[in-house]
Protein backbone atom coordinates (compact mmCIF):
# COMPACT_ATOMS: atom_id res chain seq x y z
CA UNK A 1 0.00 0.00 0.00
CA UNK A 2 2.68 2.29 1.11
CA UNK A 3 4.54 1.76 -1.75
CA UNK A 4 1.56 2.63 -4.46
CA UNK A 5 1.20 6.04 -2.57
CA UNK A 6 5.12 6.78 -3.04
CA UNK A 7 4.53 5.88 -6.72
CA UNK A 8 1.26 8.76 -7.02
CA UNK A 9 3.31 11.30 -4.99
CA UNK A 10 6.17 10.45 -7.69
CA UNK A 11 3.96 10.64 -10.79
CA UNK A 12 4.61 14.87 -11.22
CA UNK A 13 8.49 14.71 -11.55
CA UNK A 14 9.78 14.98 -15.04
CA UNK A 15 12.79 12.40 -13.72
CA UNK A 16 12.87 10.43 -10.15
CA UNK A 17 15.45 8.59 -8.26
CA UNK A 18 15.68 6.42 -5.72
CA UNK A 19 17.70 3.97 -4.13
CA UNK A 20 17.36 1.22 -1.56
CA UNK A 21 20.13 1.16 1.72
CA UNK A 22 19.61 -1.72 3.95
CA UNK A 23 15.93 -1.18 4.74
CA UNK A 24 15.43 2.57 3.92
CA UNK A 25 13.96 3.88 0.66
CA UNK A 26 15.52 6.37 -0.39
CA UNK A 27 13.67 8.56 -2.78
CA UNK A 28 14.54 11.33 -4.89
CA UNK A 29 16.74 13.47 -3.04
CA UNK A 30 16.16 17.05 -5.23
CA UNK A 31 16.86 20.60 -4.67
CA UNK A 32 15.43 22.97 -6.77
CA UNK A 33 17.68 25.18 -8.96
CA UNK A 34 18.42 27.90 -6.75
CA UNK A 35 18.97 31.96 -8.18
CA UNK A 36 22.26 32.27 -8.98
CA UNK A 37 22.98 35.02 -6.41
CA UNK A 38 21.50 32.55 -3.73
CA UNK A 39 23.31 32.07 -0.82
CA UNK A 40 21.29 29.13 0.89
CA UNK A 41 19.31 26.50 -0.49
CA UNK A 42 16.67 23.42 0.63
CA UNK A 43 16.49 19.89 -0.40
CA UNK A 44 13.77 17.42 -0.32
CA UNK A 45 13.49 13.94 0.22
CA UNK A 46 11.30 11.01 0.64
CA UNK A 47 12.23 8.35 2.99
CA UNK A 48 10.57 4.79 3.45
CA UNK A 49 11.55 2.43 6.77
CA UNK A 50 10.75 -0.80 5.33
CA UNK A 51 12.04 -2.49 8.08
CA UNK A 52 11.38 -3.27 11.44
CA UNK A 53 13.63 -1.41 13.60
CA UNK A 54 12.58 2.47 14.35
CA UNK A 55 15.34 4.50 12.67
CA UNK A 56 16.43 8.01 12.79
CA UNK A 57 17.67 10.72 10.19
CA UNK A 58 20.02 13.31 12.39
CA UNK A 59 22.47 14.70 10.08
CA UNK A 60 23.28 15.46 6.00
CA UNK A 61 26.70 16.37 4.82
CA UNK A 62 27.46 18.10 1.51
CA UNK A 63 30.16 19.84 -0.37
CA UNK A 64 27.97 21.82 -2.20
CA UNK A 65 27.48 23.98 1.12
CA UNK A 66 29.36 25.28 4.11
CA UNK A 67 26.60 24.35 6.67
CA UNK A 68 23.99 21.53 5.97
CA UNK A 69 21.49 21.08 8.47
CA UNK A 70 17.78 19.80 9.29
CA UNK A 71 14.83 22.18 9.59
CA UNK A 72 10.96 22.00 10.30
CA UNK A 73 8.94 25.27 9.40
CA UNK A 74 6.52 26.69 11.58
CA UNK A 75 3.98 28.56 11.40
CA UNK A 76 3.35 31.69 13.89
CA UNK A 77 0.46 34.59 12.71
CA UNK A 78 0.95 33.64 9.70
CA UNK A 79 4.73 33.67 8.94
CA UNK A 80 6.97 31.33 8.37
CA UNK A 81 9.91 30.49 10.19
CA UNK A 82 12.30 28.21 10.20
CA UNK A 83 13.83 26.05 13.32
CA UNK A 84 16.67 23.35 13.55
CA UNK A 85 15.26 20.06 13.84
CA UNK A 86 17.78 17.59 16.09
CA UNK A 87 16.54 14.23 14.24
CA UNK A 88 13.82 13.00 12.13
CA UNK A 89 12.02 9.64 13.54
CA UNK A 90 11.39 7.16 10.68
CA UNK A 91 9.17 4.51 12.41
CA UNK A 92 9.09 0.80 10.84
CA UNK A 93 6.51 1.30 7.85
CA UNK A 94 6.62 4.59 8.05
CA UNK A 95 7.35 7.13 5.26
CA UNK A 96 8.69 10.55 5.71
CA UNK A 97 8.31 13.61 3.22
CA UNK A 98 10.87 16.43 3.05
CA UNK A 99 8.92 19.08 1.27
CA UNK A 100 8.23 22.94 0.45
CA UNK A 101 7.10 24.31 3.72
CA UNK A 102 7.70 21.11 5.65
CA UNK A 103 10.77 19.86 6.84
CA UNK A 104 13.44 20.19 4.83
CA UNK A 105 17.19 20.30 4.53
CA UNK A 106 19.27 23.69 4.91
CA UNK A 107 21.99 24.07 2.88
CA UNK A 108 23.69 27.34 3.70
CA UNK A 109 27.03 28.86 2.09
CA UNK A 110 26.27 27.10 -0.92
CA UNK A 111 29.98 26.61 -2.19
CA UNK A 112 29.15 26.38 -6.13
CA UNK A 113 26.31 26.71 -8.39
CA UNK A 114 23.82 24.46 -9.16
CA UNK A 115 21.59 24.00 -12.39
CA UNK A 116 18.62 22.00 -13.08
CA UNK A 117 20.02 18.45 -13.70
CA UNK A 118 23.26 18.54 -11.65
CA UNK A 119 23.59 15.69 -9.39
CA UNK A 120 25.25 16.66 -6.05
CA UNK A 121 27.23 14.44 -4.06
CA UNK A 122 25.93 14.02 -0.38
CA UNK A 123 25.96 11.94 3.02
CA UNK A 124 23.03 11.32 5.22
CA UNK A 125 23.42 10.10 8.64
CA UNK A 126 21.23 7.09 10.24
CA UNK A 127 21.46 6.63 13.56
CA UNK A 128 21.57 3.08 12.86
CA UNK A 129 22.26 2.57 9.38
CA UNK A 130 24.69 5.42 9.43
CA UNK A 131 26.04 7.22 6.71
CA UNK A 132 24.59 6.54 3.60
CA UNK A 133 25.71 8.53 0.23
CA UNK A 134 22.97 9.52 -2.08
CA UNK A 135 23.16 12.93 -4.73
CA UNK A 136 20.07 15.58 -4.73
CA UNK A 137 19.07 16.18 -8.21
CA UNK A 138 18.74 19.87 -9.08
CA UNK A 139 15.31 20.50 -10.13
CA UNK A 140 13.64 23.39 -12.21
CA UNK A 141 13.58 26.10 -10.05
CA UNK A 142 10.22 27.11 -8.66
CA UNK A 143 9.23 26.65 -4.49
CA UNK A 144 10.28 28.50 -1.44
CA UNK A 145 12.47 31.56 -2.04
CA UNK A 146 14.85 30.74 0.70
CA UNK A 147 16.38 34.23 0.96
CA UNK A 148 12.93 35.72 1.84
CA UNK A 149 12.13 33.13 5.22
CA UNK A 150 13.25 33.59 8.90
CA UNK A 151 16.23 31.11 9.54
CA UNK A 152 16.11 31.09 13.39
CA UNK A 153 19.52 29.30 13.04
CA UNK A 154 21.22 32.08 10.70
CA UNK A 155 21.60 34.80 13.56
CA UNK A 156 22.11 34.41 17.40
CA UNK A 157 23.36 37.57 17.43
CA UNK A 158 20.66 40.35 17.85
CA UNK A 159 17.46 40.60 19.41
CU1 LIG B 1 15.25 26.26 6.33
Amino acid sequence: MKRVLVALLLASPAFAHDKMSGDLHIIHPSIPQPPMTATSAAGYITISNEGETPEALIGVRTPFAQSSTLHTTLHEDGIAKMRPLVELLIAPGDTVNLEPNGMHFMFMGLTGEAKEGDMIPATLIFRNAGEVSIEFMVDPAGGVDQSTIDHGSMDHSGH
